[in-house]
Order: structure tokens, then sequence, then C-alpha cells
């Protein structure tokens, strides 16, 4: 049986990183599988480091060059992510293509537009979407630093954010303690149901 394949999604400074890490701990101990940790932008990739470049020194990209590269910075890694989970390991993303979408659709381009370049992704077995209000999240460490981590942006993004997990995602508070976070996704983890093939993403 293939590996359980979990995308979790949400704002700057929502506690991603933070749950992925527990959550990654969590399914090794209950299924006794490898689990494995993905983070997009994948920061280390020649591609990653374009996108880094952009995100923390102001370098100047078009709106849509740089939409293409975080884009690419997925499809150069699934092959990856495929193969762990036909082996049977378990593999958690922190981000996805909802982020890629409703981050540059944020910013004023079509949401077709936006969509086509992530057509084709294998979809998650579940995608949680981790909210908090941008005033919360302002108030947590190193807030400001990267080039989205403005209120008025975020405030786009999340409402964006909040109409496409509707359909596509299971919405987790994410405003309590990490433990309390943890204990809730978690929950929702363990009600997975796991296909055999993997969906192929064809719009939100
Ligand atoms: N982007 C990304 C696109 O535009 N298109 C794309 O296709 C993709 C993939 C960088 C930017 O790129 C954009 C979105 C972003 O603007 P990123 O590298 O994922 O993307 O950057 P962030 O989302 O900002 O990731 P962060 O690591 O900054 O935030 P996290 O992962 O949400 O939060 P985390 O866990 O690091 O926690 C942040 C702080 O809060 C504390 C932590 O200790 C830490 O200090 N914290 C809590 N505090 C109180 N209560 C809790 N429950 C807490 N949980 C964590
Ligand atoms: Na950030």
């Amino acid at each position: 049986m293939r590996g359980r394949f979990i995308a979790i999604e949400g704002l700057d400074r929502s506690g991603k990183s933070t749950q992925c890490d527990r959550l990654v701990a969590h399914l090794t101990e209950t299924t006794g599988n490898k689990t494995h940790l993905f983070k997009f932008p994948d920061r280390s990739t020649p591609m990653g480091q374009i996108i880094n470049q952009y995100l923390t020194s102001g370098v100047a990209l078009s709106d849509q060059a740089i939409h293409l590269l975080f884009s690419a910075n997925r499809w150069e890694r699934i092959e990856d992510i495929k193969a762990l989970l036909e082996k049977g390991e378990n593999v958690v993303l922190d981000r996805y293509y909802i982020s890629g979408i409703v981050y540059t659709q944020a910013k004023g381009l079509e949401r077709q537009w936006c969509t086509n370049p992530d057509l084709g992704l294998p979809v998650p077995d579940i995608t949680l979407f981790l909210t908090v209000s941008p005033e919360v999240a302002s108030q947590r460490g190193a807030y400001g630093e990267e080039r989205y981590e403005k209120i008025a942006f975020q405030k786009r993004v999340a409402a964006l954010f909040h109409e496409v997990a509707q359909r596509n995602c299971i919405t987790v508070d994410a405003s309590g303690t990490e433990e309390e976070v943890a204990n809730a996704i978690n929950q929702c983890v363990e009600t997975v149901q796991i296909g055999e093939a993997l969906d192929k993403f064809s719009g939100l």
C-alpha cells in the first residue's frame, strides 16, 4: 500500500513548519513507516535559490516569472515524492499548489492562469489549512522580513485561501497552543482514506 500524502497550507507565520515537524514525528510513530518532509519553496535547489533571493533581498522578477518558478520548484521534486509514496513511505508537504495559486492571484492575476502550471501534480490525501488572523501571525517571531509579510497583502491572501479551502481543505484553527493545534491535526489525519492511485490536480 502506498504511503500517506498530506499537505499543510496557511498564511505566513501560521505555524506550518512547527506543525509539519510534529506531524512527521506523529506519523512515524503511529504508522511505523518512514515519513518525509518536503517544504515549498524548496530553497536548496538552483531554482529555489532564485526564489529565496526574490523573497529576501528584493531581486526584481515579474509576477509571472516568479509564479512559474514557484511551480517549477514543485515539479522538480515531484518524482522523488511519488517514488517515496509508492514505496509505502509517508510524505508531508509544508505548502503546495494552493499557496502557489492564491499568493499570485492576490497580486491581481487570473485564477485560471495561476492554476495552469500546477495542473497534473498529484493531489494529497488531505490538505489542512491552518487559520490564524494576520494580526495574530504578525505578533509571532521575525514577521515582516520577507516580501509578502505585509498585513494588507496577507489579508487578500487570507480571503482567497478561505474561499478555496471550503472545497479543497480541512480548516484547522491554528491560534491555540502548539499542542492544541497538533492534537487537532492528528485527529484530522486519522480519518484519511488512502486510495491506491494518486489523483492528478485538475483545478480548485
Ligand atoms: N509562496 C510560497 C508563494 O508565493 N508561492 C508558492 O508557490 C509558495 C510555495 C515563503 C513565501 O513564499 C510564498 C508564501 C510565503 O510568503 P515559506 O518559506 O513557507 O514561504 O514562508 P512562511 O510561510 O513565512 O513560513 P514560516 O516558516 O515563516 O511560517 P510558518 O511555517 O507558518 O510558521 P512557523 O512554524 O515557522 O512559526 C513561526 C513562528 O511562530 C511560532 C514559532 O515558534 C515561530 O517563531 N509559533 C507559534 N507561536 C504561538 N503559538 C503557536 N501555536 C505557534 N506555532 C508556531
Ligand atoms: Na515567512
